[in-house]
């Protein structure tokens, strides 16, 4: 018997926001602004809000358990030594250069994009606290009134103080790695379970906007979205490029045809986890050492995402600029920061990102559910900042490898 075929997940996420913009489109014309504005705030954005509101309710325990989990699965750091050390500061280092690039270039394009009519009725409480104030703030004194608040640069030290907790506290920590294990796989379900149910959230936040912004603001997404594909680009071709040819001495040219397979399947599978598999052939082909591969990529897939931190500044300051609001400098070294270490605890499947934005939103006062504004088109961002990552993670395996060949060949040199 023929089986039905299924639509996919993007297919639905698709059919949602075209419908929304048409949705949102005939109301805006039928009722115009200030009616379909109120009709869709008082019938339509309340079901998109219910699905923000899940998504604040995940980003918490997604994610404490997802740092704790990439930290503990760095429990070979040991065993491989310089190879760990060696892969999380070039993650780190190449995710801050992503963060500082996607705020540059929303920067720029900053005058393009729209300054709502909502933000006339949103007061908003610009985060005042001088910068030495937020560095003290960011030590958390009380674990449940940081997590009961979504505090969400205390939530990370808090997250990362029990992984380095657990690392160090070796056999007697192994019981509390699995635990964390164990919950993580199971909020990762609740998770994708979330992801799942989104077309209706997309479906419902694209209305509203599209109603109450007008079709209009469809240029605004596709400014935002060229913003973000521009730092995509412009990240790995600088950074990725000159990863590779001084660190390994590879050409870019022969880096990107080697990684260019893993590359398409990230790209429409947005998901860095179901594409390892590929990544590893790929720089298993550049000659990359198995050991080097079969540990930098899954932790890559795990707490690499230059990608998903070009879009999240980006989408921070598109989203601040629509609501009226101007970020200070300590604001946007706030979100480098809160991007940064979003991206760490950004899980390496689809749409995981987005979830993610709430948090670096939450960072400087900012309501998350303003990412209904995006959240439409987030398919189309995910696309791109997952190929990305995919990239970031191969960069780093083939940089790595070629340094340790070195340093070996230094060693066998030295000993003869
Ligand atoms: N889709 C995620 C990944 O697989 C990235 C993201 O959602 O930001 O890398």
């Amino acid at each position: 018997m023929n089986q039905k075929k299924r639509l996919s997940l993007p297919a639905w996420i698709g059919i949602a926001m075209i419908a929304g913009i048409l949705l949102g489109g005939i109301l805006w014309a039928a009722m115009g602004a200030e009616a379909a504005d109120s009709f869709t705030t008082s019938y339509i954005k309340p079901f998109g809000t219910i699905f923000i509101n899940l998504l604040k309710f995940v980003v918490v325990p997604v994610v404490v358990l997802s740092i704790i989990d990439g930290i503990v699965s760095m429990k070979d750091i040991k065993k491989v030594g310089a190879i760990g050390w060696k892969t999380v500061v070039y993650f780190l280092v190449t995710t801050a250069i992503a963060c500082v690039i996607g705020l540059v270039i929303a920067n720029i394009f900053k005058p393009a994009f729209p300054v709502l009519q909502m933000a006339e009725d949103q007061a908003y409480e610009a985060a005042t606290s001088n910068l030495m104030d937020t560095i003290v703030n960011i030590f958390p004194s009380n674990l449940w009134e940081s997590l009961r608040t979504a505090s969400m640069l205390q939530v990370i030290v808090i997250a990362l103080f029990f992984g380095a907790g657990i690392l160090l506290a070796g056999e007697a920590g192994k019981a509390a790695a699995d635990i964390v294990s164990s919950f993580y796989a199971v909020m990762m379900k609740v998770m994708m379970f979330i992801i799942n149910v989104s077309p209706i959230g997309v479906f419902c936040l694209m209305t509203w906007v599209v109603a109450s912004q007008g079709p209009k603001i469809l240029t605004s997404l596709a400014i935002v979205l060229g913003a973000a594909y521009l730092g995509y680009i412009l990240h790995g071709l600088l950074v990725y490029s000159a990863s590779v040819k001084v660190f390994a001495g590879m050409s870019p040219l022969q880096f990107f045809k080697g990684i260019f397979p893993a590359m398409i399947f990230a790209f429409s599978s947005t998901s860095s986890i179901a594409t390892l598999p590929i990544s590893k052939e790929c720089c298993d082909k550049m000659g990359c050492d198995s050991e080097v591969s079969s540990f930098v990529l899954p932790l890559g897939a795990t707490i690499n995402m230059d990608g998903t931190a070009i879009y999240q500044c980006v989408a921070a300051i598109f989203i601040a600029c629509c609501m009226g609001i101007h970020l200070t400098m300590g604001q946007m070294v706030m979100i480098v920061v809160t991007a940064t270490l979003a991206s760490i605890g950004t899980a390496g499947t689809s749409g995981a990102g987005m979830i993610m934005l709430a948090m670096v939103l939450q960072a400087v006062n900012i309501d998350p559910i303003y990412i209904g504004l995006i959240y439409g088109i987030d398919r189309l961002f995910d696309m791109g900042r997952t190929t990305l990552n995919v990239i970031g993670d191969a960069s780093c395996a083939i940089c790595v490898d070629r340094w340790q060949a070195k340093e070996k060949g230094k060693k066998a040199a030295v000993s003869k």
